[in-house]
């Protein structure tokens, strides 16, 4: 009978030890400017930034620019209530492929094949759920968005690459 309870204590242990070790990840609906849903981004802390898996419909085919932007506000149909991109110098530089970039939002470029679907695991290094690594934290005071653009992002152009408008927001609630 001991020998049953050590064994079954060793098992619950073990069980939530893998509870605990459980990346933190956050699911979250992105939505057009009429308010319908497009889809949904799972954001996960990895060791180094965050993997976030992108799965949307509806969408115009083509490349689109795709950003975390710095406020948690998706209300105007705009979308211009998520503020500018996520970033901790006070001066920004946006462009993945600009040497002097220092914006932890940007992303590279989200394909919307012609059905209007895109799917997609990508890994940003410049940001962190919740200030891991001191990496901007997407769960901030006032949370975040990831934003899609009506165009592609050309990665070096000031402030978002031509990306224009902005088509599909998602809320990343505060914390
Ligand atoms: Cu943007």
């Amino acid at each position: 009978m001991r020998y049953v309870l050590a064994a079954l204590i060793a098992s619950l242990a073990a069980a939530s030890a893998t509870a605990a070790d459980a990346p933190a990840n956050l699911r979250i609906e992105l939505k057009n400017s009429a308010g319908a849903s497009v889809g949904t981004a799972t954001l996960t802390e990895a060791a180094n930034g965050v993997l976030a898996r992108i799965e949307v419909k509806g969408l115009p085919p083509g490349w689109h620019g795709l950003h975390f932007h710095e406020t948690g506000d998706c209300s105007k149909a705009d979308f211009t209530s998520a503020g500018g991109h996520v970033h901790a110098q006070a001066t920004k530089v946006h462009g993945l492929l600009n040497p002097d970039l220092n914006e932890a939002g940007d992303l590279p470029n989200l394909y919307v094949t012609a059905d209007g679907t895109a799917t997609v695991d990508l890994l940003s290094t410049f940001v962190s759920l919740k200030g891991a690594g001191g990496r901007p934290a997407l769960v901030d005071k006032d949370g975040s968005a990831l934003v899609i653009h009506a165009n592609p992002d050309d990665y070096r152009t000031q402030p978002i690459g031509g990306a224009g408008a902005r088509i599909a927001c998602g809320v990343i609630p505060g914390g």
